[in-house]
């Protein structure tokens, strides 16, 4: 560390070369990415609430207040508003807390001490972690034809260790929706946790029913679905962390907690001391200000430009790997490798992103990336496929 203060315009000259280095979402190039540019609005509340703790919500009443109205009107574009949970760093910290909750409640109610989940395989990795974290053993479910987990394989492989079954509303990978309905059926046949992934999909699905799209019921309107993640840091255009967990009682949050004697409130559910307000803060005042309208627009628009691209990749002769769902597609050349096109267009400066299962460029059509963008994109393709 410096001894001596540096003026501050020293300072931002060399942190604005340092941003420079950094990728802008402006650019419309990066194609796989989750995460766009926050609104500005909700970047403007966001500096307002910087100081607030919701590890001390004591101290923080008001900034309390908000989370659980965000909470609640969150709850009730997933079909139930009285919902219990938290407004946390992403989907990691999200699916942390459901495994944990489920893990926690099976010890007290069932006795389970080796506990073990099913996830489809293409849940995200943060299940990587909870098996290390929280000691839990993962069993990965294949997919069908259509990338959805195989709801048989969960139906066989319950047994007297499983403490959660999950499914994913908007896979990573593709943006498909697992039948969630039959895992509601089976988590209240069998009374095991279902907890539904819809980090990506849940700002997305609810707002495209709106404009009459069809989509399968994922949501609390299931009687078996137990607790939901939902990122307002991806299709919900907060700001970088906000990710949400959702319980359908409090049983989970209950049985997570811990005591915290000298802070103000006496108990702690969440994996996160000190956390920020500003998240909260943030997404309470952009839902409101955007309204399911607004949301429905962003999640029109991006999927217009989705099926625009899907139209002109098929045009070219590439290969899809499915009909988009939602936002995502998937797709390979005809003749090169996956890792040969992904190449092709980092060297035409475009970022992209790979899945593996199955292997295809993968791109997230984001609200960053614009007509304009993908006519660029497709000239790009074009030149690729004839050379
Ligand atoms: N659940 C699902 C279904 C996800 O897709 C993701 C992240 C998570 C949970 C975890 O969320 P957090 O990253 O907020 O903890 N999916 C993206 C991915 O892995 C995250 C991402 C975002 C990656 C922006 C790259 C990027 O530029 O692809």
């Amino acid at each position: 560390m410096n001894t001596k203060p540096i003026a501050k315009s020293e300072i931002l000259k060399e942190l604005q070369e340092y941003q420079n280095q950094d990728y802008k979402y402006e650019s419309g190039r990066i194609l796989g990415s989750m995460c766009t540019q926050a609104h500005p609005f909700a970047k403007e509340v966001f500096i307002k609430f910087l100081d607030s703790n919701l590890g001390d919500a004591g101290l923080f009443q008001g900034t309390k207040h908000i989370e659980d109205e965000a909470i609640k009107t969150i709850g009730s574009f997933l079909g139930n508003p009285e919902v219990y949970g938290n407004i946390v760093t992403g989907g990691t910290e999200a699916n942390l807390m459901a495994m944990r909750g489920a893990r926690n409640l099976a010890i007290n109610e069932k006795g389970i001490k080796n506990g073990e989940i099913i996830v489809p395989e293409s849940a995200h990795f943060s299940f990587k972690k909870a098996q290390d974290m929280l000691g839990l053993k993962v069993i990965h479910a294949p997919l069908d034809e259509e990338y959805r987990t195989s709801t048989d394989f969960v139906q066989d492989n319950i047994n007297k260790n499983t403490v959660a079954i999950v499914g994913v509303a908007g896979s990573t990978e593709l943006g498909v929706i697992d039948p969630i309905q039959e895992l509601s059926d089976i988590s209240t046949d069998k009374n095991i946790h279902l907890h539904v992934d819809a980090a990506f999909g849940g700002f997305v699905i609810p707002f495209l029913k709106d404009l009459g799209y069809h989509f399968p019921d994922f949501d609390f309107t299931l009687p078996g679905v137990d607790s939901m993640t939902i990122d307002p840091h991806k299709m919900g255009l907060a700001p970088i962390p906000a990710g949400c967990i959702l319980f359908k009682d409090n049983k989970c949050l209950d049985a997570m907690a811990v005591d915290t004697p000298y802070l103000t409130y006496k108990q702690q559910s969440t994996i996160v001391g000190t956390r920020l307000g500003a998240s909260s803060a943030a997404i309470f005042a952009l839902m409101k200000y955007l309204g399911r309208e607004g949301y429905a627009k962003l999640a029109q628009e991006c999927m217009d430009n989705t099926n625009f691209l899907a139209k002109g990749l098929k045009d070219l002769g590439y290969d899809l790997v499915m009909e988009p769902k939602l936002n995502i597609i998937g797709f390979n050349h005809p003749q090169l490798s996956t890792e040969e096109l992904a190449d092709e267009l980092e060297k035409r400066d475009w970022r992209v992103s790979m899945s593996k299962c199955p292997e295809a460029v993968r791109i997230i059509v984001m609200r960053h990336i614009k007509h304009e963008n993908i006519l660029d994109l497709l000239s790009d393709l074009k030149d690729i496929k004839n050379n």
